[in-house]
């Protein structure tokens, strides 16, 4: 394969020629299990591990290797090779870490597209469409909204859904398929573009293998091990791929129980922007549009301009915001007293030596 098939592009040749490291293998990360990389290269896919100085210069997730990166590598064999570096990302989709405290954890990177999707039977829920806009504005990402599982419900009923999420998503695509259906995903198939990558976001169960395999052609393999895996109670949560189609790059991700928004300001401000065009007359610079007077906001909700629902999405996502901040920054403190800690107990050491 080569290297075009997988995305590279101009931007990546050009940041690839200023980092002068010409001497390199260049490839893509396309999975990760623990500390193993599978890279895709223009010599098949190779397994990778990071160098010593990656290692130990990384002190954030984000620092490490992430499905979707293109890296430089130094390849030994097909089964050695090390990663040496990573090439800056255009995009970075990433959430609060399960269960790590003031933690992020990187999804995917370099992502053109994302694909959240929703099946219309009881997954359907437009707050957490929002939620995922705001994902993916605050990543730097354009998003498409596709609701799968169509032959499950009759027109009416899917022209009341689209509609429900027209009236307060003004300015997304909304594409509904099947796969399912004879010619069911077809309606999707004119948003993808062969090169271009595309994240698919969304809860456990909507469809996202399925769509993937439909989208490659036939099933993969490698689902069906993953399953296995899932049968014997194996975790497989951490699991993520990128799959090379005719019809763009795939990166399949986990179902996220839960869309936990890390520093989004500008994302929340592109996904609620009709509230942010408000807020610009609130009496307050500072508004919190809650409780003060003169709150364009609150007045909007009043006469009906606004909706109340979109209203009380925004406020929920923006506390959770400002909450993951707050903690983010307890936790830098806390490491850094530790770190003061340590380097005042070597002082002391050193002192008493002598
Ligand atoms: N009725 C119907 N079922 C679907 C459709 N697409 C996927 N499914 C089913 O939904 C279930 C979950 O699909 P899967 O791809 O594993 O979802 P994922 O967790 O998002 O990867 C499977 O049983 C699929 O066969 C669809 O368009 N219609
Ligand atoms: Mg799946
Ligand atoms: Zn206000």
């Amino acid at each position: 394969m080569k290297l075009k098939d997988f995305g590279y592009n101009e931007n990546i040749k050009k940041l690839r020629s200023e980092m002068n490291l010409e001497n390199f293998d260049i490839g893509r990360v396309s999975a990760q299990h623990k500390n193993k990389y599978i890279v895709k290269t223009e010599k098949g896919d190779i397994e990778a591990e990071i160098t010593g100085n990656l290692r130990y210069s990384a002190d954030d997730s984000e620092d490490y290797p992430a499905v979707g990166d293109w890296v430089f590598l130094m390849v030994y064999d097909t089964s050695l090779a090390l990663i040496y570096k990573i090439i800056p990302r255009k995009s970075i989709i990433s959430r609060k870490s399960v269960g790590q405290y003031g933690k992020k954890q990187v999804i995917a990177t370099n992502i053109d597209y994302a694909i959240v999707l929703q099946a219309v039977d009881n997954d359907f829920n437009i707050n957490r469409i929002e939620r995922y806009l705001t994902l993916c504005y605050s990543s730097n990402v354009q998003p498409i909204i596709v609701l799968n599982k169509i032959d499950l419900i009759d027109n009416t009923k899917l022209e009341k859904l689209v509609n429900s999420i027209r009236a307060r998503i003004k300015k997304v695509p909304i594409v509904t398929i099947s796969t399912k259906i004879t010619g069911g995903i077809e309606p999707l198939k004119k948003y993808l573009e062969k090169g271009t990558t595309y994240c698919l976001l969304g809860s456990s169960g909507v469809g996202k293998s399925t769509l993937t395999n439909n989208l490659f052609g036939k099933e993969m393999m490698l689902t069906k091990e993953i399953r296995q895996h899932v049968e014997k109670g194996k975790h497989t949560t951490t699991h993520r791929e990128l799959i090379v189609t005719n019809y763009g790059i795939l990166i399949d991700t986990p179902g996220m129980k839960e869309v936990g928004i890390v520093d989004s300001s500008e994302g929340i401000h592109t996904a609620f922007e009709d509230i942010i065009v408000l807020a610009k007359q609130c009496k307050f610079s500072n508004c919190t549009h809650t409780n003060e007077v003169h709150c364009a906001v609150l007045e909007a909700i009043d006469n009906n301009s606004l909706d109340q629902s979109i209203y009380d999405n925004y406020v929920k996502i923006e506390k959770e915001k400002v909450h993951f901040e707050s903690s983010i920054a307890e936790k830098r403190k806390k490491d850094k007293d530790f770190g003061k800690m340590v380097k005042q107990m070597k002082y002391t050491k050193k002192r008493t030596k002598y």
